[in-house]
């Protein structure tokens, strides 16, 4: 790929507009550091074509296995310099060979984020099945297959260099009258302490929550307070992980993040963009203004008690769908991210107290829709540059015809696993 080349085609263009931003706004000292060190992880699910319950459109060129999914990230990070690690989904991936995946993985300047169990399927060889649940069910043997499993994936993590457990669980109701509330929570708890117990001294847990889908009627970590409540219980290393999806229709997440942040217990992020639900598509592409104000919150939060944007917290996108290129979707998540990270880090603060210190309203949203109005894809674009990165990494990636050469050496009809 001959990334020089194409950069230097548009160093012109890319350097007026950065002295045009730098014209109109004064760049903070280290924003361009921190936004280099800024890394986000990309799931191994998303990088097939996703299906939907009515179907599935295969867009050829898809990673058959987990080493052609870690050339995917690779080429994704190549290209962006800002997707340097990659989160599996057991057993969709099971890494045979973990010493040899790890040092492809480091071929491709790659690390392991957080590894992701699975208890909302069943597979072929299970003895007990989850129609009813996983943690929650009624049934201590079917508790401790989910048990054994999350086990399991903490060891397989740990072959690899990963430091977090996600753990998401389908678990809930269907109908009312179905499930004793209060029992599911218990047992769900209790499953998790026997998790938790597994976890080596520095690695995370972070538990998802979801408000519904597949279980319609009640979900046992529905929200983050049944999330919050229960990391509570498992201790210091549990934290909650939002997933921007996974709220009821205008919830308002920037002010859950803010919250969790200040108690300690915001884990991590899984991004991506929805109208309806867990729609998971690219981060940024409906709600823009939403992303930033989250964004605009885990700023101010993380800064509040001294915390490294970068390492603190999680990074992942969480995203898989039908009609998009997955490997041009994931270049534009992660620049959408990027674009709200580095417009949150333009936020005047002192400005921005002081007008909320005064009740001044409109003050208050003048500073916040200036930044959030401001072009700073040239900025993003520098940090990208700077670290030896592609200025347009889509137009890269087509004008150097990538899906059609993973097309021409893994064939046109090839289906990944995962979603
Ligand atoms: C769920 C949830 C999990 C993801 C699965 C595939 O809705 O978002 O994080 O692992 O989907
Ligand atoms: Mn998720
Ligand atoms: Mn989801």
């Amino acid at each position: 790929m001959n990334i020089s080349n194409h950069n230097d085609a548009l160093l012109a263009q890319h350097t007026r507009r950065l002295d045009f931003l730098k014209s109109e706004v004064n760049l903070p000292a280290g924003i361009l550091q921190k936004l280099k060190d800024f890394q986000i992880a990309i799931p191994s699910w998303a990088l097939g074509t996703g299906g939907t319950r009515f179907g599935r459109f295969s867009g050829g060129g898809e990673p058959r296995n987990l080493e052609e999914k870690i050339a995917d990230v690779g080429l994704l990070h190549q290209l962006n310099q800002s997707s340097g690690a990659i989160s599996l989904h057991i057993p969709w991936d099971i890494p045979t060979d973990p010493a040899a995946i790890r040092s492809l993985a480091a071929q491709h300047g790659l690390a392991f984020d957080a590894v992701n169990s699975n208890t909302f399927q069943d597979q072929a060889d299970q003895a007990h099945s989850y129609k009813f649940g996983s943690l929650q069910h009624v049934s201590a043997a079917t508790r401790k297959q989910a048990i054994d499993h999350n086990i399991e994936v903490i060891k397989h993590g740990v072959e690899l260099g990963s430091k977090a457990l996600t753990v998401w669980l389908s678990d809930g109701s269907c109908f009312p009258g179905q499930l004793n509330f209060r029992k599911a929570y218990e047992r769900t708890v209790d499953s998790l302490k026997e998790i938790y117990a597994a976890l080596p001294a520095d690695w995370s847990l972070y538990l998802e929550y979801k408000a519904y889908e597949p279980n319609f009627y009640s979900t046992t970590v529905g929200d983050w307070g049944a999330s919050y409540s229960m990391v509570n219980k498992l201790g210091p290393q549990a934290k909650t992980l939002v997933d921007l999806g996974h709220h009821l229709p205008n919830a308002n997440i920037e002010q859950i993040v803010s919250i969790l942040l200040m108690e300690g217990k915001l884990g991590g992020f899984h991004f991506n963009d929805s109208k309806y639900g867990d729609d998971d598509l690219t981060a940024g592409s409906i709600k823009p203004y939403q992303l930033f104000l989250i964004f605009n919150e885990l700023v101010e939060g993380m800064d509040a008690k001294g915390m490294n944007h970068a390492k603190d917290l999680g990074w992942m996108i969480d995203a898989s769908h039908n009609v998009k290129d997955p490997l041009e979707d994931l270049l534009q998540s992660v620049e959408a991210i990027q674009i709200a990270y580095a417009q949150a880090l333009l936020v005047d603060r002192v400005a921005l107290e002081a007008a909320r210190e005064a009740n001044d309203v409109v003050r208050c949203q003048e500073i916040l829709q200036a930044v959030f109005r401001t072009d700073v894809r040239a900025l993003v674009a520098q940090a990208r540059l700077e670290l030896g990165g592609a200025l347009d990494p889509i137009a890269l990636f087509r004008q150097e015809k990538m899906r059609e050469q993973l097309i021409k050496s893994r064939g046109a009809k090839t289906v990944a696993t995962g979603l």
